[in-house]
């Protein structure tokens, strides 16, 4: 059996501060309508598509942070996306720096939506894990103000039935963590779609900036087959105000194995057919959660005073 979905990561070249977020939809647009004459039912856009990676610089005044968000969406800047995803039929995936008013007060999140093919949304996510700092570092060549501009979000790693199958989202830096593959696999999750903005220089740890590449592909492949799921990843590439950032949009299979990647630092679209029955061998067999999971014993063993961190 093989229930296809042919899935375009739409990487994403440098976004500039000088750009309009009108001429950024363009864009986006634009890899849209290659992505449908390509008959891919999904394009998959990245973390903060709608605008440059705005973490990556300081930010003193709040009219000027919340100009990079948005209060909704669909909203008036992004309501062409949907209306063009409808007329192609074709289902989206998007990240966006979103505004939200809850009952505790104004919240400022990193999330993501994904869209059928009708135009309707089918989920919602809130980035998790928020990397880098809350302070100024000006001796840092830029900075990563994530921890300062985002709170945590605040709804899990929720599953969808979307595209065939069971969808899971992350944003970026959740895709390091084993967790968030396990909590989306223990939901079902047959595809994880996840955009990011990774530099290809840590500031603080420049030691590890030859491994960048490796780490990222490292996580991606490892959550891909210990949950026996597609992972489709979608990057920023290139230099963006002045910082340098990886590209390498992948789309990984349950194998583990990466399929298909980008090979620019600009706009590019990375098309595969995704089998979500290709799953099975590994929910079913190896990683069968069901027969050979034991997470009584996890506790057991996490309690016993000798296997304590200090
Ligand atoms: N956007 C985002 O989450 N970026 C982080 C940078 C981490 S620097 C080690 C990432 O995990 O790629």
């Amino acid at each position: 059996m093989s229930r296809i979905v042919r899935i375009a990561a739409a990487q994403s070249g440098p976004v500039p501060r000088s750009e309009s977020r009108s001429e950024t939809l363009d864009r986006l647009i634009l890899m849209m309508r290659q992505a449908a004459q390509q008959g891919a039912d999904l394009v998959a856009f990245t973390e903060c598509a709608l605008t440059p990676f705005f973490s990556h610089w300081w930010i003193d005044d709040q009219q000027e942070l919340d100009s990079y968000f948005e209060n909704a969406v669909p909203g008036p800047s992004t309501q062409i996306l949907f209306d063009e995803a409808k007329r192609l039929e074709i289902g989206f995936h998007l990240g966006y720096a979103e505004l939200a008013d809850t009952e505790e007060g104004v919240r400022h999140f990193n999330s993501s939506i994904l869209v059928d093919a009708t135009g309707s949304v089918i989920g919602r996510f809130r980035k998790v894990h928020l990397p880098g700092h809350s302070e100024h570092r000006p001796d840092n060549p830029f900075q990563n103000l994530e921890k300062r501009y985002f709170d945590v979000g605040d709804l899990g790693f929720p599953t969808w039935r979307g595209f065939g199958g069971i969808v899971g989202m992350c944003i970026c830096n959740d895709r390091r963590w084993s967790e968030t593959y396990r909590v989306l696999a223990l939901g079902g999750a047959e595809l994880i779609i996840l955009g990011y903005n990774t530099p290809d220089h840590i500031p603080e740890h420049p030691e590890l900036d030859r491994l960048v590449d490796f780490q990222h592909q490292l996580c991606m492949q490892a959550g891909a087959y210990q949950n026996g799921c597609w992972v489709v990843a979608i990057g920023k590439a290139g230099v963006e105000e002045g910082v340098s950032q990886i590209g390498l949009t992948s789309i990984i299979a349950p194998s583990g194995e990466i399929v298909a990647q980008s090979t620019t630092l600009e706009d590019e679209l990375v098309i595969f057919d995704c089998d979500l029955d290709a799953t099975r061998v590994y929910k079913d067999a190896m990683f069968n959660f069901k027969a050979n999971r034991t997470p009584e014993y996890y506790t057991a063993i996490t309690e016993q005073k000798d296997a304590r961190l200090p």
